[in-house]
């Protein structure tokens, strides 16, 4: 059997000073770790340090109350533990029995609610450990998983919402699933653990050779990898913030190949200015034939070139930045075995969600339901669960989750259409769609369940928006299209940085206000006020939305209003990250 050595060859970080998750991943004989023993283990509804680590690669976190976490510790009690479980749902695509499923384990097992992601697909939170592996096989007889959901893996793969607008976007989503496939880690320890798969024989991790996982080796990736697949004119998958984009090439309605995208990326950290967002470069073009493979050799190149000794520098964005784009096209030819040609020309228009009803030139009618910051629950006089509950009871179609948090019943009869309808209102949901401000806002889930939150932001961009919106009414925006996100540390997870107003958490009621992205998903914003709460938020923004009203060109956006007549000042801290990645419309 192949023997493997700690060092990977070529990569100049496998040094002694590799970060700790890369000892944790090499003693971990692919991903077990002492997982399946902590989990009988009912004196503490936690894990083992390290196996906290390695459950992110099985789709969980390890989190804990944070509202409540004061208070116990108080009473000298332990924190109140849970887990948080992520699916992996390639495109969002589910069918509607799928979606029942996943509504009956969400009252079963987790806290009655069911989270809409950044990322087309949906969290649980809430889950106690004694649930756990009950949870995860009922996911998995509905025929779904949470593996690779998280950890130094590709994660779910994005594709252009909804495979069944055009055959381009069934494209899309064909190839959104087959890399996914492919990328999975080839592991049995998911099975093992949580569906009471065959325990493997054997001690030592050395006893396991690297064939165990062909593509990723014993170390995984440095870090997370995320991939997406457009279709033009739509860039709803936020192409330009991921590790790696294919964007279709299409001639008369049919693909002809894809332009490939590397390097994008939103975390960074308060005050560290050699950590950034970045938005991703324009690698080539390939065919559809070479698109996995293309997927597979820019990973690999990723697997050996990123930095495995600093977490915080290990993303592919660093690895382009360090080594050049030339030079990293030149690894993914090497492994390729042939050159990618020359990108072709692309325009997007906008990252959001056509929300209410659309049709298909199939004659379907497909309808993308605006659910705010993604939670899925039943509120007073919103019951939203319910409602789709009983939708997904009468339907046939799919079932799917948009990367702006969003959700589309789609392939609806015609005649089906009113039904919907009915439900939808009968719950408080009509049709009729939220103010602009409201449909294109994001938020993070932070606080109470995100350990990592330095602010609230699920829990407070509804308040913020509805005082935004009011503003906007005076100026006489009621109607305009502005994207604004916000999340609760600069980690990114609603992808601020790409909104025209991005709001990003410093501590508990101040916010970091950021302007001037592209509507299009292409340009970052720039960081325009420090540590601003509600009201000096108000303040800033209200003349700044008469402002706009009163001076913008035809047809001119918020974002590129805000650069043109130069409110955005040079960024005040940190690293100047504006930068325009759109190719040549032409
Ligand atoms: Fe995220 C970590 C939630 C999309 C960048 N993200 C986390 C954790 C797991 C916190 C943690 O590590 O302890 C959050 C769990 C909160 C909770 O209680 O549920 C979390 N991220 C989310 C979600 C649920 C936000 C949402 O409200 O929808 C999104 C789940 C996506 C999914 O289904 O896979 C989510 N996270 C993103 C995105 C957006 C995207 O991928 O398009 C980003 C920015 C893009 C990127 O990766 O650069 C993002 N999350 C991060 C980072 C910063 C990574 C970095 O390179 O610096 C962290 C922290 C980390 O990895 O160390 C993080
Ligand atoms: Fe948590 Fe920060 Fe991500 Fe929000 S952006 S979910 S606070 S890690």
């Amino acid at each position: 059997m192949a023997r493997s050595t700690p060092t990977m060859p070529g990569n100049k970080f496998m040094t002694d000073k590799r970060a700790r998750n890369e000892h944790i991943k090499e003693a971990s004989r692919y991903l077990r770790g002492t997982l399946a023993e902590g989990l009988e283990d009912v004196i503490t509804g936690s894990i083992a340090e390290d196996d906290m680590q390695l459950v992110k690669f099985h789709g969980s976190y390890i989190q804990d109350d944070r509202d409540v976490r004061g208070e116990r510790a108080k009473k000298r009690l332990e924190k109140a533990f849970s887990f948080m479980l992520r699916l992996r749902i390639p495109g969002g695509v589910m069918s509607a029995q799928q979606w029942l499923a996943l509504d009956r384990i969400a009252g079963d097992y987790a806290n009655g609610t069911i989270r809409l992601t950044t990322r087309e697909t949906i969290q649980y939170h809430g889950v106690i450990k004694s649930n756990l592996r009950r949870t995860m096989q009922a996911i998995n007889a509905a025929a779904l998983d949470t593996i690779a959901a998280c950890g130094d893996v590709n994660r779910n793969v994005l594709t252009a919402s909804n495979p069944h607008l055009s055959p381009a976007h069934r494209q899309a989503f064909e190839l959104g699933r087959a890399i996914s496939e492919h990328l999975l880690p080839r592991t049995g320890a998911y099975h093992e653990i949580w569906l009471d798969g065959e325990k493997l024989a054997g001690g030592s991790p050395r006893d396991m050779g690297d064939d165990v996982e062909p593509i990723y080796g014993r170390h995984y990736l440095p870090r997370k990898f995320k991939t997406v697949v457009a279709v033009p004119p739509d860039n709803d998958v936020d192409i330009f913030a991921q590790d790696l984009g294919f964007i279709a090439v299409l001639d008369k309605g049919e693909v002809v190949g894809w332009n490939v995208t590397v390097g994008g990326g939103m975390g960074m950290t308060h005050g560290e200015t050699d950590t950034f967002p970045r938005t991703a470069d324009v690698l080539g073009f390939c065919t559809t034939a070479q698109a996995v493979k293309v997927a597979e050799c820019v990973l690999l190149a990723q697997r050996d070139l990123g930095n495995r000794e600093s977490r915080k520098h290990a993303r592919l964005k660093y690895t382009i930045e360090r080594i050049g784009l030339d030079a990293f096209r030149g690894e993914v030819e090497q492994r390729l075995g042939s050159k990618l040609a020359p990108a072709r020309p692309f325009a997007f228009t906008s990252t959001t969600d056509q929300i209410g009803w659309r049709q298909s030139a199939d004659k379907k009618w497909h309808m993308t339901l605006s659910v705010e910051n993604g939670r899925i629950k039943d509120r007073p006089g919103q019951t939203a669960r319910t409602a789709l509950r009983e939708i997904a009871e009468a339907h046939t179609g799919d079932i799917i989750c948009t990367a702006n948090q969003n959700i589309t019943i789609a392939g609806v009869a015609g005649r089906a259409k009113a039904r919907i309808e009915s439900i939808l209102k009968a719950h408080g949901l009509d049709s009729a769609r939220p103010g602009p401000l409201r449909r294109n806002a994001m938020a993070c889930v932070a606080l109470p369940t995100c350990g990592l939150a330095l602010a609230e932001a699920e829990r407070f961009l509804p308040t913020l928006v509805t005082r935004l919106e009011a503003e906007m009414e005076t100026a006489g925006l009621a109607d305009d299209d502005i994207v604004v996100r916000m999340t609760g540390c600069p980690n990114g997870c609603a992808r601020p940085y790409l909104a025209e107003i991005g709001f990003v958490g410093r501590n508990p009621g101040l916010y970091n206000l950021y302007l001037g992205a592209a509507f299009d998903g292409s340009r970052l914003s720039k960081l325009h006020a420090q540590d601003v709460g509600e009201e000096q938020i108000v303040a800033l923004l209200a003349p700044l939305f008469r402002r706009y009203a009163k001076e913008r060109q035809d047809g001119e956006r918020f974002g590129d209003f805000v650069i043109r007549v130069g409110v955005v000042a040079a960024t005040l801290a940190g690293r100047d990250f504006h930068k325009d990645v759109r190719l040549a419309k032409a």
